[in-house]
């Protein structure tokens, strides 16, 4: 088996969805995994690569999805295929705390460089994206020495306890699963389609918030994702984010920019920040950093990261040297292939397709999204009521049809499309037609 971008770039169905030998194995799975743990589209994977997930039933899908936003580069994109080969070959762990290794330091120095901002930079390396958050939270308030983490509606961070915490959905995130930490305050986000404000007059809003009922000087850190993610893929109206990030300047509360999701090239820039030249101070990432393998990192002002003792941040995996190799790889790739380029391009194609279905469909209220990180919200016709069991109906159908599609929102009613940048233009194409099928099947 191999998969990757040799792999035939094409839909092929030829079971059901799911088929035989992948509900055989959901029903090995529903007795060994967590029922907790869920699965979107339940097929088994075998080969994926470029912009198709092939399953163990022989089925060829259209990936919209990326693994939530991972495989930016492709499934097993040569470069990272080969950069990890070459470390398990070499040797698979020390623990960077132990003995370090140049793979850790190599992904720093593509960090400081790459990005917002050209002051000096340094990095810390982790697991995931929540830990990612958490630790940038950690160095907030040690550098501040105060308490208090500002965030916003329909934000999301992570399932770890702080992190639980920043996000804003209840269910599944956070139900039951309190107490949370404290001292997080949640400010109202700009939402174009939602609040019809502009973005100075949002910005002045959420700062009201933070200033009346936290206070500036309380403030370690306000915490944002510069595009939302699980919470609808908002983009805040312009001027948003500029108006934020000197308010926090001006009052010394640490600017974190959470590019976890929108970050390495999705939003058609090396991240979603760049589109208004918005300096975070620190900034989080993960995910599509390393072409699939669990590697997160903070990154910001040298002053600001050196500001926590010795010991202070670290893990027994965090930068990991295989992960390390991996993103080196997957860092390659985009500039190889010039992917923020390439992420302009597939969203102007997609947005093409979306603004077909709303001439067609009037259940889709609103289109936004940069680059290939696009969505459409869902409502009753002519309100603003969100109609998740249309979503729903929708994705299931994508699904049976072959194409891997993801919701989100805090309603759950906005459908977002996530493509990893190597997949086909033909592919594209193809999907968007399974989407409008599945939109008129639904109506
Ligand atoms: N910050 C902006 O998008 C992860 C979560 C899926 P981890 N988003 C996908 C799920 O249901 O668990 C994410 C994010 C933003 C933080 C995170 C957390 O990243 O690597 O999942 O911990």
């Amino acid at each position: 088996m191999s998969g990757g971008p040799g792999l035939p770039q094409e839909r092929r169905l030829v079971t059901a969805v799911p088929g035989p030998e992948s509900q055989a194995r959901l029903a090995r799975k529903q007795s060994l995994v967590a029922d907790g743990v869920g699965n979107a589209l339940p097929v088994f994977v075998a080969e994926a690569g470029g912009g198709v997930l092939v399953d163990v039933d022989g089925n060829s899908l259209i990936d919209l999805a990326s693994g939530i936003a991972v495989t930016t580069v492709g499934n097993a994109a040569p470069a990272v295929v080969r950069r990890v080969h070459e470390q398990v070959d070499a040797f698979t762990h020390t623990c960077f705390m132990v003995t370090p290794y140049d793979g850790y330091v190599d992904v720093c120095a593509e960090l400081a460089d790459l990005t917002p901002g050209g002051h000096a930079k340094k990095s810390a390396l982790f697991n995931s994206g929540a830990e990612a958050v958490e630790n940038a939270v950690k160095i907030a308030r040690v550098a501040t020495g105060r308490d208090a983490v500002g965030v916003f509606d329909h934000a999301y961070h992570g399932r770890t306890n702080l992190t639980m915490a920043m996000t804003a959905k209840n269910m599944p995130y956070k139900h039951g699963f309190g107490p949370f930490a404290g001292e997080v305050y949640r400010a109202p986000l700009s939402y174009p389609f939602r609040d019809g404000l502009s973005g100075d007059e949002a910005a002045a809003r959420a700062v009201d918030v933070l200033d009346k009922q936290v206070g500036a000087d309380n403030l370690a850190c306000v915490v944002i994702e510069p595009i939302l993610g699980e919470g609808g893929f908002v983009v805040p109206a312009p001027g948003f984010l500029p108006a934020l990030a000197s308010w926090c300047r001006e009052r010394g509360v640490v600017f974190i920019a959470d590019e976890i999701q929108s970050g390495f090239c999705r939003t058609g820039d090396w991240f979603a920040c760049d589109h208004e030249d918005v300096v975070p101070d620190l900034v989080t990432t993960a995910k599509g950093m390393a072409g699939g393998l669990p590697l997160a990192a903070v990154t910001g002002r040298a002053e600001l990261m050196d500001s926590v003792h010795a010991g202070g941040l670290g893990g027994t995996y965090g930068g990991n040297p295989v992960a390390c190799a991996a993103a080196l790889g997957a860092i390659e790739e985009m500039r190889t292939h010039d992917l923020p380029a390439r992420a302009r391009a597939v969203g102007e194609r997609i947005r093409g397709h979306l603004e077909k279905l709303r001439a067609e469909h009037p259940v889709v209220a609103d289109i936004r999204g940069r680059g290939a990180m696009m969505a459409i919200e869902l409502c009753v016709p002519g309100t603003t009521e969100p109609d998740a069991a249309r979503a729903a109906a929708v994705n299931a159908a994508c699904h049976r049809a072959g194409v891997v599609t993801l919701t989100c929102g805090t309603w759950g009613n906005v459908f977002r499309f996530l493509p990893p940048l190597a997949t086909t233009d033909d592919l594209l194409d193809e999907a968007f037609a399974v989407v409008a099928e599945a939109f008129t099947a639904t109506a």
